[in-house]
């Protein structure tokens, strides 16, 4: 089994739209192991995107991360990573395949409803930012 770090970002709570964020990533057959809403200082923000520092939209990125409440959470299965990334489309929904979360849902490449890792060594990392070990649930118990 593998982990991604999925967030539903502010996007997607302003629109009302966790709910159907959520089937659909259920529906897809993952399963969610942590959850929390949390709102993102610009410094959290700005900490999480580090890797975008240099590029020319990381500080209207970060104002739209903190911009508002946002949804992180763990989700488990085979191939977790590639899974998702796959259920959630392209950076840019215009280019995003149908079907997908963010050709259904996000608006533009920078709101795009969701964040997913990238790889498995990143998903590692982006999970420990936002949760300690105990916050993972066991889904054996
Ligand atoms: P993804 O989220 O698909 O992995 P990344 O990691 O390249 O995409 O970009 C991280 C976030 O930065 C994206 N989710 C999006 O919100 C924003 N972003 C990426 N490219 C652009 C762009 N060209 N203009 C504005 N925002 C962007």
């Amino acid at each position: 089994m593998e982990r991604t770090l999925a967030i539903l970002k502010p996007d997607c709570v302003k629109a009302n739209l966790i709910g159907k964020v959520i089937d659909r990533i259920l529906d897809a057959n993952f399963k969610i192991i942590a959850m929390k809403m949390i709102t993102l200082t610009p410094q959290t923000a700005g900490a999480f995107y580090a890797v975008h520092q240099q590029r020319p939209f990381y500080y209207d990125l970060v104002d739209f991360m903190s911009s508002g409440s946002c949804v992180p959470l763990v989700l488990e299965k085979e191939h977790a990573v590639a899974n998702f990334r796959n259920l959630i489309g392209a950076t840019d929904p215009a280019e995003a395949a149908k079907g997908t979360i963010r050709k259904e849902f996000a608006s533009n490449k920078q709101r795009n409803i969701v964040h997913g890792s990238d790889s498995v060594e990143n998903a590692a990392i982006e999970i420990s930012f936002f949760f300690s070990a105990q916050e993972l649930v066991s889904l054996s118990r």
